[in-house]
């Protein structure tokens, strides 16, 4: 039995047509320079996003990582979101390797910082203090059921750490699913960022890979930074040929990932004892209150008896993500198995 993973989009495999490109990418040595597909991916990609110039990076936390130590030296202060992916999920590598200070302020329910808090946090110029050099933004926010930050809010953001000489990284892991929901280029989420990170992997479907886009200078900087990290490849052609056709196939497709989300959640709210979060992309959460009869373990083992993959988070909660290899079929399928799972609780 195929097991319909909803555990995450980082999940998803190759493509036929991925795998070909794959099978025939010309590939050199990328630490060299020389990898013709790995260049073509960066031009691809530094063009998408309208920044000067992109790197290839194996992972979003390698993006995001390398791209902190490009904007910080040690001891400087980046402000970052309390539930973003960088300050919960990467290790704080920002400070165990860049001797970066986080400076975390709440995240609103959105994704968004609140810009007066976020004024408030910016540091004043005293020998007592870290200087603060960066404020992060995550969109999607992944924690923040999966909600895009629209163009106009980032800019904001921009206008107000540019006016204190700081600059903005965006990690955009799925930058291409808010710009999909928010039915814009994503090139114009990032037009007043300094740097962003988006990932070829998750929803476009690639198997490995992130890329970093910024200004040539800062680029030049995150090369140095992904080096050290023990992130240049040699002939990652082979991988960068996969992004490609993710860059030119896979956007376009997300929307149809968010319908089907929509689909499942408002299934999931019709089962009693359930509390169904709002959905904006392909990620949305739910858990279980006490009148329901399952608790979250057995929720889950109930599902993957029925062929859906779908551990819980917590006791009662849940996090469903959608993406290429979710079908309206397996939508249909997962909601017959909670059914029979609420009917077989009852
Ligand atoms: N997120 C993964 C897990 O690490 C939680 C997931 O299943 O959602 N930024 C954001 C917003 C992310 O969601 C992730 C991965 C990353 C960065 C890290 O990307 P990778 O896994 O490529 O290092």
């Amino acid at each position: 039995m195929t097991l319909i993973d909803l555990r995450s989009d980082t999940v998803t495999r190759p493509t036929p047509e991925m795998r070909e490109a794959m099978a025939r990418a010309e590939v050199g040595d990328d630490v060299y320079g020389e990898d013709p597909t790995v260049n073509r991916l960066q031009t691809l990609a530094a063009e998408m996003m309208g920044k000067e110039a992109a790197l290839f990076v194996p992972s979003g936390t390698m993006g995001n990582l390398a791209s902190l130590l490009a904007h910080c030296g040690r001891g400087d202060e980046a402000i970052i979101g309390d539930r973003s992916h960088t300050f919960l999920y990467e290790q704080g590598g920002m400070a165990a390797l860049g001797g970066i200070m986080p400076h975390t302020i709440p995240n609103q329910p959105d994704g968004t910082l609140d810009l007066a808090t976020l004024e408030g946090a910016i540091r004043g110029d005293d020998a007592h203090f870290p200087r603060t050099r960066l404020v992060c933004l995550e969109n999607t926010h992944n924690a923040c059921d999966g909600s895009p930050l629209a163009p106009d809010y980032v800019s904001r953001v921009a206008e107000l750490a540019h006016a204190h000489g700081l600059r903005v990284h965006v990690d955009g892991a799925r930058l291409f699913n808010a710009a999909a929901a928010l039915d814009v280029e994503a090139r114009a989420l990032v037009k007043d960022v300094d740097s962003v990170t988006f990932c070829l992997s998750k929803g476009l479907s690639a198997p490995v890979g992130s890329m970093i886009c910024g200004g040539r200078a800062f680029i030049a900087e995150v090369h140095r930074a992904r080096k050290v990290l023990g992130g240049g490849m040699r002939q990652a052609g082979i991988l960068a040929a996969a992004g490609i056709v993710a860059l030119e196939t896979m956007p376009q497709r997300l929307a149809a990932d968010h319908v089907r989300a929509r689909v499942l959640a408002e299934g999931i709210a019709a089962l009693p004892g359930t509390v169904v979060g709002p959905v904006h992309t392909n990620i949305f959460y739910f858990s279980l209150d006490a009148a329901c009869p399952l608790d979250g373990a057995a929720l889950a083992a109930a599902l993957k008896a029925r062929g859906v993959l779908l551990p819980n988070r917590g006791p009662r909660s849940f996090r469903v993500v959608t993406h290429v290899w979710i079908s309206d079929d397996d939508v249909a399928h997962t909601l017959a198995a909670l059914r029979e799972a609420w009917e077989a609780a009852a």
